[in-house]
């Protein structure tokens, strides 16, 4: 798991560049440390076996009990252009057909994610991809139930968080 996140107190920290979009992160500058604090987004979704379960209220309280704010949310019925897309960088590994008939094969819930390194800190809320690896209290832990249906996906990198971003939603549908 990775290491707690320990950072100087917010209010030490005066923003630099006030607006954030799915493009860009805020960072907030401390001055006497010169440190900066990074207000990301990430891109989150509920899979599958998550809406089939009726979990989604229960995976919501985890992630908003971790300090991030769900800034964005739909419910949709994934295409199958739309999850080969999503997962193009999986396309020559052996379980991507299995994948993108997975994310297919229900309702799925996308989600804009907001919070102090909201990317990584996500990613330590969700847990490792085989649930049977993942730590205590993570998301797959809790409710996962296969290194395949493992509920639900987190951005890797702030990078591709505003790539996955803008596949799903433009600007205005975003309400930090
Ligand atoms: P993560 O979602 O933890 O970033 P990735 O990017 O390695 O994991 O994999 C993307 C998705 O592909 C996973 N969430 C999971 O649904 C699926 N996946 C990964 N490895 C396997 C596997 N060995 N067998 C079946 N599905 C897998």
């Amino acid at each position: 798991m990775a290491p707690a996140i320990s950072l100087p107190r917010k209010r030490n920290f005066r923003a630099c560049d006030a607006r954030v979009s799915p493009a860009r992160t805020r960072r907030l500058f401390h001055r006497q440390t010169g440190q900066t604090m990074a207000t990301e987004r990430t891109f989150s979704i509920l899979k599958p076996d998550a809406t089939r379960r009726n979990l989604t209220g229960a995976v919501n309280a985890v992630i908003e009990e971790a300090g991030l704010r769900i800034v964005a949310q739909r419910r949709i019925r994934m295409t199958k252009e739309q999850a080969e897309k999503f997962y193009e960088v999986h396309k020559e590994r052996p379980f991507f057909g299995e994948l993108v008939s997975f994310m297919t094969s229900g309702p799925v819930v996308v989600q804009v994610l907001e919070g102090e390194n909201a990317v990584a800190k996500y990613r330590e809320v969700m847990g490792a991809t085989n649930p049977a690896q993942a730590a205590e209290g993570t998301i797959r832990k809790r409710f996962a139930e296969s290194v395949g249906e493992n509920t639900v996906h987190g951005s890797d990198s702030a990078e591709n968080a505003n790539l996955e971003i803008a596949q799903f939603f433009q600007d205005s549908d975003i309400a930090a």
